[in-house]
Order: C-alpha cells, then structure tokens, then sequence
C-alpha cells in the first residue's frame, strides 16, 4: 500500500476492483454509515457546548433513559440510510420494532441493524461512545422488509464494523475479507485508512468485565476471573483489569492490544445484557475476521439465530485463545482449579 493517504471510498472501489466476485451492491451503503457517522461525531465533539448534553426525560425501549445524542444519532443513520434506496428494512435500539423503509422509496435489498449510540450513559463524562453497524441480504424476495429480513444469525452478515467517537474517530469494518481501520480527519472530512488489515493478538492479558456483578456470576466464571488474577509469572498472570463501561471502546483496545471482553448472565440477567442483533453479532464479525473469537459461553455468536429484535446473550468475546480459556471454565472443565500452573 503506497504512503499517501486513502480515503474510506478509495480502498472500497479498490476492495471491489481486487475482488470481482464480489458484488459491492453495498458499497453506497457503506459510504452513507461513513456519513452518518461523520454528522454524529460532529454533534458528539461538541456535545459539551451546545444543548445536547443531558437526557431527554424519556426512556427507550430498553427502559433506558434516553440521551440526546442517542435521539440525534438514531434519527441521523435513520435519515441517511432511509433515503438510499438500498434498504428494505431497519432495526435500531432505539426502536421497539423494525422499521420498514417506505415514503415512497425503492425498497431495496439490504437490511441493516444499528446501535446507534452505544455507551451513552457516559456521553456526559466525555468517555468514547460509539455506533455499532450490520448489513445483512434482505431474505424474502419483494415487498416490505420483515422480522424474518433483520433476525439472521450473524454468520448471514455481508459487512458489520463500528464507528468509535473520541480524540480520534474511528471507522472500522469488515466485509468478511479482513478488518480495516479509518480513522477520521476533519480538516477534510474523510476517513483516512489508518489500520489496514487488523490482527488481534492470539492471546492477550487484558480483561474487561464489570466485577461489580461477580456476586451474582455462575461459580464458572468466577473461577475463571479469580485465575485471571492468581500471581503467576509462567502463564503472563495477573492480567490487567480494563473496563471504560463502553463495549466499543473496550472491544476495540482489546482488538489492538489482545485480550478478553466479557459480558456473562448471571442470576438476575441470565443472559446478561447486551444484545446479540446490533451488538455481540456485528463485533463477532469483526473480531473473528481479525483472527479473533466471540461466544455466548458455549456457543459461536456468528451461529445465533435470534429470535426477537432486542434478544440479549452471554458475550466473551476478543483474542482466541482467551476466549477458548473462558468457555473452558465457563463449562466448568475446570472445576476445582485456583492457582494451577497450567502451561498457559
Ligand atoms: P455495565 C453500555 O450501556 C453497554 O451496553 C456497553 O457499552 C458496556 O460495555 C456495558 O453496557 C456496561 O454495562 O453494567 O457494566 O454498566
């Protein structure tokens, strides 16, 4: 790749020149997340200064309370995706159900689901939030989009990436040949690829879980989190504790660095709470093109089929051999272990 700077619409074309096979039907689509992300991140660098701070007073679906970017972002990627002509159906946290793409618009053949403004509670505190995209092949043939279009499992995905707001914003996508990385520069309102072709390390010593729940976690898991911190120099331990309480943020740092993000039911949420359609799916994506793993615990993300829009899952997710260690204590083949000095 030369030095000069390629934009986000620059490696796409020659993405689709270096494949043929593949149909780039998307591509548009995947340039207009781009924009939508630009139109956020504006309204999100300078949420500190104008009146988009603070809640709205309502509550979504989610019986969350509602910020004012998360309003400004959802109805944004709604305004720019709604208006391609490319999509037959929509699904947002925001939204209770699906959204089928009328007005008079061309339904078209795609499907995509978004959060559009993960981590919001931490919008107020300046902390990195971010956008999680996925498009999918819409699968009945005309007509409006259906629930049947949005609730694929994650392997049907055609491109999912996220989009991560902060000192410096962050597009990053897969389309399932690789994972790239772009980052933005305002002064000309592009994103530069900066991250070509990511590989997350095959073992990090980073984990990310909120240990506020470990009282409630399966005896597995607090097992498995009590060997993270046991002292043991052979196998790299204790590893270090990494939690900004925004799953972008997080996931990202460990798709650099390596590591594990984790995310597990426990007794008052059996599983857990973030969602597999516009959350754990599109990540998934991401980290196993990266050469990365995501599972609910026992079973590979990408293979869930969900079966309603905001259906929540277990998510370990990150470097693979973290993630295989995880499912091991998780399935408690490790009952009884503490401080083993296991070879790894
Ligand atoms: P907790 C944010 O609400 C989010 O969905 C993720 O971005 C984040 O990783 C997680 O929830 C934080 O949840 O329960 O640790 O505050």
């Amino acid at each position: 790749m030369s030095d000069r700077a390629v934009t986000l619409g620059q490696f796409v074309l020659q993405q689709e020149r270096m494949h043929p096979e593949a149909s780039g039907q998307f591509t548009s689509l995947l340039l207009d997340v781009a924009l939508a992300a630009k139109m956020i991140n504006k309204a999100v660098i300078r949420a500190g200064l104008v009146d988009v701070l603070g809640a709205t007073g309502t509550t979504n679906v989610q019986g969350e309370k509602v910020q004012k970017l998360d309003v400004f972002a959802h109805e944004t990627i709604m305004r720019v995706l709604g208006s391609t002509g490319q999509l037959a159906v929509i699904a947002s946290e925001e939204d209770e159900d699906i959204v089928q793409v009328t007005d008079g618009m061309p339904i078209g053949r795609y499907v995509v689901n978004f959060d559009p403004l993960d981590g919001s509670s931490n919008i107020d505190a300046n902390v990195n939030i971010g956008t999680i995209f996925s498009i999918l092949p819409r699968l009945t043939r005309t007509g409006r989009g259906t629930h049947e279009d949005v609730l694929q499992a994650g392997r049907r995905q055609l491109c999912a990436g996220y989009v991560l707001y902060g000192s410096s914003t962050m597009l990053v996508y897969t389309t399932g040949d690789g994972v790239h990385g772009f980052t933005y520069e305002p002064s000309i309102g592009e994103f530069l690829l900066s991250h070509p072709n990511i590989k997350t390390p095959k073992r990090g010593r980073i984990y990310s879980a909120n240990e506020g729940n470990y009282a409630h976690w399966s005896e597995g898991v607090k097992r498995y989190v009590d060997w993270l911190k046991c002292d043991d120099a052979e196998t790299g331990r204790p590893y270090s504790a990494r939690y900004v309480g925004s799953l972008v943020a997080d996931f990202h740092r460990n798709l650099l660095y390596g590591g594990i993000y984790m995310y597990p039911g426990d007794k008052k949420n059996p599983n857990g709470k973030l969602r597999l359609l516009y959350e754990a799916a599109p990540l998934a994506f991401v980290a196993e093109q990266a050469g990365g793993a995501a599972s609910d615990g026992t079973r590979r993300i990408m293979d869930l089929a969900p079966a309603a829009l905001h259906q929540r899952t277990p998510l370990f997710i990150g470097s693979p051999e973290n993630v295989a260690e995880a499912q091991s204590f998780v399935q408690e083949k490790h009952a009884g272990v503490t401080s083993d000095r296991r070879t790894r």
